[in-house]
């Protein structure tokens, strides 16, 4: 995987192969903001509230819409119209993991509606590379009304203390996403894959990195999650940092998200030397 952090992001912007890559980086461009929330709520008033007052600060909204307990078409068609007003997209961490018909199914037409609000989803390799091809096979299918506007990260690694997602498994989840670059953009990881021998690419691959456990004051809670700050985890590769109790369970999640976003975002114009 060749790396491309240290290009602007209105560059790799321009040259990424998918659009839905493309658009991400645009967004930050547009909002000077890398920073997702990940807006872990119960309900879909906290949920609506939390996307419209950090709306302005955000690239991404991440959900764990299985969370809320009132979920219905209000839900999906106000997260959606909160997408447009403040230009951010929607990442529904459902970390899929399951045989190929399955996954299928609970991506698309199922309970929890996800291929109608999220622009990406993640899924875990533990099963092989059948569950790719399932997902990238409904993404890409003639009938398919979000074709374009979908793609999917591998969760290559976990921020878990003991995590078993390391070494040879993270390769094999680099190894099936360059087989997969149609569907998958890119994974979700504490850091730049790039260190991973064999993991060099051709010019035209630019896999984008997500990276949860961030949090500026705290290094881990009591139920084995582990933080970094969102400098270390932009120097380190990360081109989103998203950050769940940072934000919302501050005392005021407005003044943090402003805190996150200008630290993630200085980080990475020091690391793009922009500054
Ligand atoms: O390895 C991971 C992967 C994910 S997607 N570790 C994580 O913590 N996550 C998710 O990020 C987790 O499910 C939660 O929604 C968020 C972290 O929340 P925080 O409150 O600890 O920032």
């Amino acid at each position: 995987m060749s790396s491309k952090s240290t290009l602007p992001y209105a560059t790799r912007a321009k040259n990424h192969l998918h659009p839905v890559a493309r658009r991400l980086f645009d967004v930050a461009e547009a909002k000077k903001s890398n920073v997702i929330i990940s807006a872990d709520m119960g309900t879909t008033e906290e949920l609506l509230k939390l996307a419209d007052q950090l709306g302005p600060y955000i690239a991404v909204f991440k959900t764990h819409i299985d969370l809320l307990s009132d979920l219905s078409d209000s839900t999906i068609s106000g997260l959606k119209d909160l997408a447009a007003k403040h230009n951010f997209m929607i990442f529904e961490d459902r970390k899929f993991i399951d045989i190929g018909h399955t996954v299928q199914q609970q991506y698309h037409d199922g309970a929890l509606r996800i291929s109608e609000f999220a622009h990406v989803v993640n899924a875990s390799v533990l099963a092989g590379d059948g569950i790719i091809e399932a997902l990238e096979q409904t993404m890409a299918a003639p009938n398919f009304l979000y074709k374009d506007e979908r793609a999917m990260l591998i969760l290559s690694e976990m921020t878990t203390a003991g995590s078993l997602a390391t070494g040879d498994y993270t390769r094999f989840c680099i190894e099936i996403a360059k087989k997969h670059k149609k569907s998958v953009i890119g994974f979700v990881a504490t850091q730049a894959l790039t260190h991973f021998r064999g993991s060099e690419g051709g010019e035209d691959e630019d896999f984008v990195i997500f990276t949860t456990g961030v949090n500026a004051t705290t290094k881990v809670d009591s139920l084995g999650q582990q933080y970094q700050t969102p400098s270390s985890a932009i120097s380190r590769g990360s081109d989103f940092i998203i950050v769940g109790r940072g934000i919302y369970a501050a005392p005021n999640p407005v003044a943090a998200v402003k805190h996150y976003q200008k630290e993630s975002w200085d980080a990475y114009l020091a690391r793009t030397n922009q500054n």
